[in-house]
């Protein structure tokens, strides 16, 4: 067994090494590389003390090995190449094949080495968002260690001590590494497995990118305008499903490396915060919500029971967070009549289109016709085929979806729900039943109103 002692020691090598020679790389854990942007089963602890594993949307967890009392992962800083969505991949910066990178899973009180591999173009460093460790494991380049130089191998050593959601980023030239993707996220479980035990326990980040129709690399000193919103590097349609079997109790993890807050918007269940960047919040100071805004640099624990069956929108409120690749300086076109004008410009530019008089629906239609023809590499800006037709969603925006009789370890799209008979919402056709009327056109409740017959078609 270790003792503290040992491991201080260990910690204080670990640091002076500092980098580690071609020779010493064959001695270190392998590196566990993934190609896939698809939701991996939860890895389930062959070694060490027992834990739920979560489950990353479109992510994973990397494995790790045990030594002399010691967890040990190896993580590698890399160019990456990302599927956002089907039709549009991305040229990044991540961790061991991915951006983000793969999800650290840990126990309360283990020890921890984490040897980092830097294959970018320039130096780095990793910072353990939210983690009680000794100063000089903090990760901030400069500050509490030399920058990791492109080539070498740093090691991190800390006991993981309280148990949470965390996150883990750049401190070296971050705005530069955060834009191209460099994230990913952390659990320490607790020591007790039946501590605020759930049914499913999920993990994301959210994050933003700027890359320009028709190119593949982000533009990394974009501030707020980011064109693609993106939980885990992906957007709708390409964000799996949060599925859960009736009655099951949810845990949503997430974490904001944005540059902005997102109000975090679930249909059809209320949720509580259970966790916050400090831990868990106590069942007395927790309080029922819809919405949750999460800030930049936040976490935050939801969780709900699973009750309502269906395909329930699990999404950012700013709407402009549920759009991919979308300008923002065009002018409000609702209601003006282009016909006019298309003849005009269309003799100076004749692919020239009008677009957003009756709203940006249109756009939507327009893109799965393929009438208005994309750049290379670039997702329509919304998106998405529900079982009634368009989505009309894009960037931060997926579902969760609630059945009967799901195993346990079942985390597979079950497909679009199918609504029980006279539970969903229709269209007005004939037949509707007259409202009863006084002679005045006033109802019942005696208040004055303006009675409008219906007129033309009610149905559209
Ligand atoms: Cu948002």
């Amino acid at each position: 067994m270790f003792t503290r002692r040992d491991f201080f020691k260990f910690a204080t090598a670990g640091l002076a090494i500092g980098s580690v020679s071609k020779a010493a790389m064959a001695a270190l854990p392998e590196i566990v590389s993934s190609s896939s942007a698809d939701t991996q089963s939860p890895l389930h602890p062959s070694t060490g003390r027992p834990y739920n594993p979560v489950v990353t949307l479109n992510g994973w967890t990397l494995p790790w090995r045990m030594n002399k009392g010691f967890k040990e992962f190896h993580l590698v800083a890399e160019p990456v190449v990302r599927e956002v969505a089907p039709g549009m991949k991305a040229h990044l910066w991540g961790y061991n094949g991915q951006s983000p990178g793969p999800t650290i899973e840990v126990v309360e009180g283990d020890l921890v080495r984490i040897y980092v591999t830097n294959r970018l173009p320039e130096v780095t460093s990793i910072h353990w968002h939210g983690q009680r460790l000794p100063n000089g494991m903090d990760g901030v380049s400069g500050l509490t260690q030399p920058a990791i130089e492109p080539g070498k191998t740093f090691v991190y050593e800390f006991e993981a001590k309280r148990a949470g959601t965390f996150m883990y980023h750049p401190h070296a030239d971050e705005m530069t590494q955060m834009a191209m993707g460099m994230m990913g996220s952390w659990v320490t479980h607790p020591r007790n497995p039946k501590f605020m035990q759930v049914d499913r326990d999920y993990i994301f980040l959210l994050n933003a990118y700027d890359i320009d129709p028709g190119s593949y690399r982000p533009k990394i000193n974009t501030m707020l305008d980011f064109n693609l919103w993106t939980f885990n590097s992906r957007v709708f349609p390409g964000i799996d499903p949060f599925v859960a079997n009736k009655n099951d109790r949810v845990r949503i993890r997430v974490g904001n490396l944005t540059m902005t807050n997102h109000p975090i918007h679930m249909h059809g269940h209320e949720f509580t915060v259970t966790g916050t960047d400090g831990g868990w919040v106590p069942p007395t100071a927790r309080w029922p919500e819809v919405t949750t805004d999460i800030a930049v640099g936040q976490m935050r624990s939801i969780e709900f029971v699973a009750s309502e069956l269906g395909d329930w929108a699990f999404h950012c409120h700013k709407s402009h967070h549920t759009m991919n690749a979308m300008g923002h300086q065009v002018p409000t076109l609702l209601g003006v009549d282009q016909s006019d004008l298309m003849d005009k410009i269309g003799n100076l530019i004749p692919d020239y289109m009008a677009m957003g008089q009756t709203g940006m629906a249109d756009m939507s239609a327009m893109a799965r016709s393929m009438e208005m023809p994309l750049p290379e590499n670039t997702l329509p800006m919304m998106t998405g085929e529900g079982p009634y037709g368009a989505i009309d969603m894009g960037g931060m925006f997926t579902t969760v979806k609630v059945r009967n009789g799901l195993a346990k370890a079942d985390f597979r799209d079950p497909g679009p729900y199918v609504h029980p008979k006279g539970t969903s919402a229709y269209g007005v056709e004939n037949g509707i039943p007259e409202p009863e009327r006084k002679e005045d056109g006033s109802n019942e409740t005696g208040l004055e109103m303006t009675v409008r017959k219906p007129s033309g078609n009610m149905s559209h």
